[in-house]
């Protein structure tokens, strides 16, 4: 089972589009064991997207983050990372295919919607930067066999 950390941006809190979303992840057979209702600082966007700092649309990236509240979700699951990177779809909602997230609900570029961990390595880096171990819940779901590995 892998573990990953989903952001549901502010365009996707500012549009009420929180629940579809956060379906769209349930559907699919992700467990929630983590989920927060968060203002992300500078400071925070910074690091989480410090792989980007320096690239021409870095600084409007940071004010979109901290625009408004953005719902931090911890997921886990079977392939968790690219399965959830799968179902956002590319990057750009103008790109992103018919039945992903990008794909459905947007056709910004900038204003996307999601973000997704892309590796184990950013997962782990990403879930701790946004969640203490402790406010990750392991627990059951009574259809867990039909979720599980083979
Ligand atoms: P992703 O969010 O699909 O992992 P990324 O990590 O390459 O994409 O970029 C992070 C975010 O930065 C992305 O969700 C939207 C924005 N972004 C990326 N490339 C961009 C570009 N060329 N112009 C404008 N915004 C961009
Ligand atoms: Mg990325």
């Amino acid at each position: 089972m892998e573990r990953t950390l989903i952001l549901l941006k502010p365009d996707a809190v500012q549009r009420r589009l929180i629940g579809r979303v956060i379906g769209r992840f349930e559907c699919k057979g992700l467990k929630v064991i983590g989920m927060r209702l968060m203002q992300i600082s500078d400071e925070l966007a910074a690091t989480h997207y410090e792989a980007h700092q320096g690239k021409p649309f870095y600084a409007g990236l940071v004010q979109f983050m901290t625009s408004g509240p953005v719902v931090a979700m911890a997921l886990e699951g079977n392939k968790a990372i690219n399965v959830c990177r799968k179902l956002m779809g590319a990057t750009f909602g103008s790109d992103a295919d018919a039945g992903t997230i990008r794909g459905d609900f947007g056709i910004s570029d900038g204003f996307n919607l999601v973000h997704g961990s892309d590796s184990p390595e950013a997962a782990q880096r990403e879930l701790e930067l946004f969640f203490d171990a402790s406010d990750l819940h392991s627990y059951d779901l009574i259809d867990d066999k039909w979720n599980a590995t083979e």
